[in-house]
């Protein structure tokens, strides 16, 4: 029978055939396409374990994630559905010098998109001055640094402090939220980020919140 926990399974083992049949049958079973993408995160993770134990090589990373891909493309569709309004607010997006993790830059991105943001997205090894000419253009209140890779966080912090550093001639602060599969409160420290998550949808409500005027 097709479970999310047969899925987590199916793509832990690189089961290209298997990750597929198990996603088609869940998306037939009226599985929400959210909570595929999320078991696949977890298996993801758990790949990631293994590389580090050493019990997979690189091509297992680059295996589960052209596998994460192939299953987003059979997922997204439906993912995308949500109706689109005027645009709430402006976000400026990329990942962050050194590292070209992209995965889960997009997969927030297409959230961000789904709940009436205006995306920028930079792409992957964008340098802090990259960043920062983009704020000066597109003026978004929001910034979101992803990163997956220890080497990133120093590029999450420089990109911070020349954000800040150019407060004044931005005339205004945007707020910087940071993510990505290792990031937590000691990095969005360290980095001097408003906030960070691990998670799309809980980085969609940080925006929903940081863009809504408070009253008063
Ligand atoms: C797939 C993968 C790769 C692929 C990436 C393909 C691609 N196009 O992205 C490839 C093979 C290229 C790769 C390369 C490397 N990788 Co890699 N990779 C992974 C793996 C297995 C999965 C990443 C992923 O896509 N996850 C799925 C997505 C959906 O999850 P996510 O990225 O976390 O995103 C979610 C949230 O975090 C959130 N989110 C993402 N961004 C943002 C931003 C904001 C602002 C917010 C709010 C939320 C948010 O939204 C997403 C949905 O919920 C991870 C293991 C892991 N724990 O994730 C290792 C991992 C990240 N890689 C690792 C390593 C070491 C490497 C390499 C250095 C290996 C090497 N020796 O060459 C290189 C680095 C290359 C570089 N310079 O960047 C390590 C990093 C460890 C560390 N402490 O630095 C990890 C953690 C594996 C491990 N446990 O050892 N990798």
């Amino acid at each position: 029978m097709a479970t999310l926990d047969a899925l987590r399974m199916a793509l832990v083992e690189l089961d290209e055939k298997r990750t597929l049949e198990l996603t088609h049958e869940l998306l037939r079973n009226g599985v929400a396409p959210a909570s595929i993408l999320s078991s696949c995160q977890q298996a993801l993770k758990v790949v990631g374990e293994r590389y580090e134990r050493q019990e997979y090589y690189i091509a297992g990373l680059i295996m589960a994630g052209e596998l994460f891909k192939e299953v987003l493309a059979l997922v997204q569709p439906l993912y995308e559905e949500t109706p689109r309004g005027e645009s709430v607010g402006t976000i400026v997006l990329g990942t962050v010098a050194k590292d070209i993790h992209d995965i889960g830059k997009n997969l927030f991105g297409t959230s961000l998109k789904g709940f009436s943001f205006e995306v920028v997205d930079l792409g992957v090894d964008v340098s802090a001055e990259r960043f920062l000419e983009e704020v000066k253009r597109s003026r978004p209140q929001v910034v979101c640094l992803s990163g997956l890779i220890m080497a990133g966080f120093e590029s999450m912090k420089q990109t911070v402090n020349l954000i800040r550093a150019h407060g004044t001639e931005l005339g205004y602060r945007p707020s910087i939220i940071i993510g990505g599969a290792i990031i937590d409160g000691r990095v969005c420290e360290y980095c001097g980020a408003d906030s960070w998550s691990t998670d799309a949808m809980e980085g969609v409500r940080i925006c929903q919140k940081l863009v809504t005027p408070r009253s008063g």
